[in-house]
């Protein structure tokens, strides 16, 4: 079996330098050693060259738009190509703005695929409703269909017990069209994705789970069921009618900041490593992880060189076991000495 991996040196998804520097230390921590000590045939295809804009003036309050739409526009071709070619893929941001050309591309080629979102935060603010503008607050907006065609839907059911204006709260729910973006059209369904991890969810974004009926585990979920139940209860959810390929898309601000202090928008009270590690093993259990995203890895926001390497370790961790790891051990590839 291969694993692809490629590199997406980004950041302009959000507005912390650095984070174009994850591929390099997720790397640097190891992964294509641990991958190949798991019997992968590991095909490192490099990072991506992104395209520089000159201009890329903000588009309602979107900020570097064009340039954040070319660079998803290019990933996507990329692990397109890989998925298409037989790999499994690990996708190494970068920040999470990237999710929108590796998910795309994993659907092009996997149009039956579910997402399993694991972060601190939602991700799926739209650009009228986003607070920050950044695109990495955005990325599962771009995806969703319900958020394009479905309004009348929303407008039916969504807005009772809200005190907002429902021509305000509808509109700035809508995905509007964006400039660098008419190369992707949303291919995901509210009920193909699962939230692993919350805490720190916006009000539009809230107003978007609620309303689409989207299943998600908030960390206070994990508190009252456990890590085992809601895994259960997730890849039930995803996969009780149908087996389908799983898309991974892994923030690493998920962890709880003492495990994973190098990143760009931690909050406390996050996965302890053994929920992680949990996650990720029941995902391979499945025997249908088909692509994983790796991002948010920011080496310059480490306190120091151990935060970084610790941050980093973690994330080759989380790849490897839900790549076939075990805790437990494995006997499958015990070489004999004549
Ligand atoms: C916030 C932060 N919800 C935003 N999002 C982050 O800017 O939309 N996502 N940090 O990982
Ligand atoms: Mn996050
Ligand atoms: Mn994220
Ligand atoms: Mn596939």
């Amino acid at each position: 079996e291969s694993v692809a991996v490629l590199g997406a040196p980004f950041c302009r998804g959000q507005k912390r330098g650095g984070v174009e520097h994850g591929p390099k230390v997720i790397r640097d921590a190891g992964l294509v050693e641990r991958l190949s000590s798991l019997d992968y045939s590991v095909h490192d295809f490099g990072d991506l060259n992104f395209p520089l804009l000159e201009k890329d003036e903000p588009y309602m309050g979107v900020k570097f738009p064009r340039t954040v739409g070319a660079a998803n526009k290019l990933l996507s071709g990329a692990v397109s190509r890989a998925v298409g070619a037989g790999h499994r893929l690990v996708m190494l941001g970068g920040d999470h703005s990237l999710a929108i050309g590796s998910v795309s591309g994993h659907a092009r080629q996997c149009p039956d695929l579910c997402l399993i979102w694991v972060d601190a935060h939602a991700d799926v603010n739209t650009p009228m409703c986003s607070p920050s503008g950044n695109l990495h607050g955005q990325p599962v907006a771009f995806m969703l269909k319900e958020l394009k065609d479905k309004v009348r839907r929303l407008e039916a059911t969504a807005l009772q017990g809200f005190s907002l204006l429902q021509d305000d709260v509808l509109s700035v729910l809508q995905m509007p069209e964006i400039p660098g973006f008419s190369w992707t059209k949303p291919f995901l369904s509210s009920r193909d994705l699962v939230y692993v991890g919350l805490r720190d969810v916006d009000p539009g974004e809230h107003l978007i789970l609620k309303n689409l009926g989207i299943q998600y585990f908030s960390m206070r979920d994990i508190d009252r069921l456990g890590i085992q139940r809601v895994m259960e209860v997730a890849l039930d959810h995803l996969l009780g009618r149908k087996q389908r390929p799983i898309h991974l898309s892994f923030d690493i601000d998920a962890f709880d900041p003492s495990l994973a202090p190098a990143t760009g928008t931690p909050v406390n009270g996050g996965l302890t490593y053994r929920e992680g590690i949990y996650i990720t093993e029941e995902i391979h259990n499945t025997g249908l992880l088909s692509a994983i995203d790796m991002v948010e890895v920011n080496p310059t926001l480490g306190a120091s060189s151990e935060a970084v390497e610790a941050t980093a370790s973690l994330a080759v961790d989380v790849i490897a076991s839900s790549l076939g790891q075990t805790r437990e051990g494995a006997h499958a590839s015990i070489s004999v000495i004549p």
